[in-house]
């Protein structure tokens, strides 16, 4: 296990100096954000990228996320050459040694939330979804981003990017993402990287848009998409487990062992604040969200696999204020990190003294 920390480049608050400085933590998880969604990422932007994060004593191996184009999920014209784009960004990255990128296939909406500041008990701030508000908002009706996202959509462009979705169902979109992986898996075999998707967050469809990859049937479906272990998976702990009937450490002792797991997003959430299809996201340790993140290291431990990890969406607090990047501030992210390093030591340790286990 490689524990990394999401880093948004020269533009984060957060400076590589102080991400070194964090206990366990190797490297960091970033993209080339200057770039047009669906344009080939130039080798010597990506090298350059690598030497500024290795010159501060971290390393690059993953990149989160390569962005799939829009074209691409919904079929439309123009998608087989934004799919070789992409697969030229892979050979480009697999050059510059990157061992896993992260996408997701999410129509239109990456990560949803509606409260990005809710406040808790001890007065730290958190992310949080209510379903009823979602239900409530018109999304046509203004222009939409969320800091942390890749992509902004103005009113007119998002309904009509709402009407192309239209005819898109489930169905469609599944045949759509097959058509993706058939091409650029064989390139990511070639170029040594290994792709891995982020599951949907929150795991269900959110304005009517078809979401797939929202539980373990989904993801076997996945996995049988294209045979490879290059077709991974980012276990998202937080996302996955925003649907009470998904049992994570379940997740990781299948998809583990099927060596598909190659990142891991690790957050607690507590269920059900504002009723059913509800989450707050908390402070990472098991004692207070509804994840018991004991298990999920144990069972990433048991599953001997390599992956990386990084403490996912942290609360803001000791005064930081993450405003352009709400989840993504330093304190509580590096609480986390540490937590995950010392669970992994205690399970490695326990398993040593039963004379099992590798804690590589
Ligand atoms: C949210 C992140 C997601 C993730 C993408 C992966 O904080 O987990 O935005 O980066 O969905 O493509």
């Amino acid at each position: 296990m490689k524990i990394v920390f999401r880093w948004y480049n020269r533009e984060d608050p957060v400076p590589l100096g102080y991400i070194r400085q964090i206990p366990l933590v190797e490297g960091v998880v970033t993209a080339l954000y200057g770039i047009t969604p669906g344009e080939v990422w130039p080798l010597e932007a990506i090298l350059a990228l690598k030497k500024e994060v290795e010159a501060a004593g971290l390393s690059l191996e993953v990149i989160e996320s390569v962005p799939v184009r829009e074209e691409i999920k919904l079929g439309a014209p123009g998608r087989d050459e934004l799919i070789a784009n992409f697969c030229q960004t892979i050979r480009h990255l697999g050059a510059a040694g990157i061992k896993v990128v992260c996408y997701n296939f999410m129509p239109v909406f990456d990560w949803m939330r509606t409260d990005l500041s809710f406040r808790g008990a001890d007065g730290s701030t958190a992310l949080a979804y209510d379903q009823t508000i979602i239900d409530a908002m018109k999304p046509e009706e203004g222009n939409l981003s969320l800091p942390g996202w890749d992509t902004a959509f103005s009113a007119a462009g998002l309904r009509q990017l709402l009407k192309q979705y239209e005819t898109v169902d489930s169905e469609k979109l599944w045949d759509n993402l097959a058509y993706f992986l058939h091409q650029v898996i064989p390139v990511c075999e070639e170029s040594g990287v290994k792709l891995a998707i982020h599951p949907d967050d929150p795991p269900w469809s959110i304005f009517g848009l078809p979401r797939i990859i929202t539980g373990r049937e989904s993801l076997e479906r996945l996995c049988r998409l294209h045979p490879s272990n290059y077709n991974g998976i980012t276990l998202c702990t937080g996302s996955l487990a925003a649907a009470p009937e998904n049992d994570v450490v379940d997740m990781i002792y299948r998809f583990g062992a099927m060596g598909r797991i190659h990142f891991v997003h690790a957050r607690n959430i507590k269920l059900g604040q504002a009723g059913p299809h509800s989450f707050v996201e908390t402070a990472h340790p098991s004692a207070y969200g509804s994840l018991d993140m004991y298990a999920v290291v144990k069972a990433l431990h048991d599953v001997g696999v390599n992956f990386y990890i990084r403490p996912d969406h942290g609360r803001m607090i000791w005064g930081e204020e993450g405003r352009s990047r709400p989840g993504y501030g330093l304190y509580d992210r590096a609480l986390g990190a540490v937590y995950l390093g010392g669970l992994w030591e205690a399970v490695s340790k326990a398993m040593m003294s039963c004379g099992s286990g590798s804690d590589d």
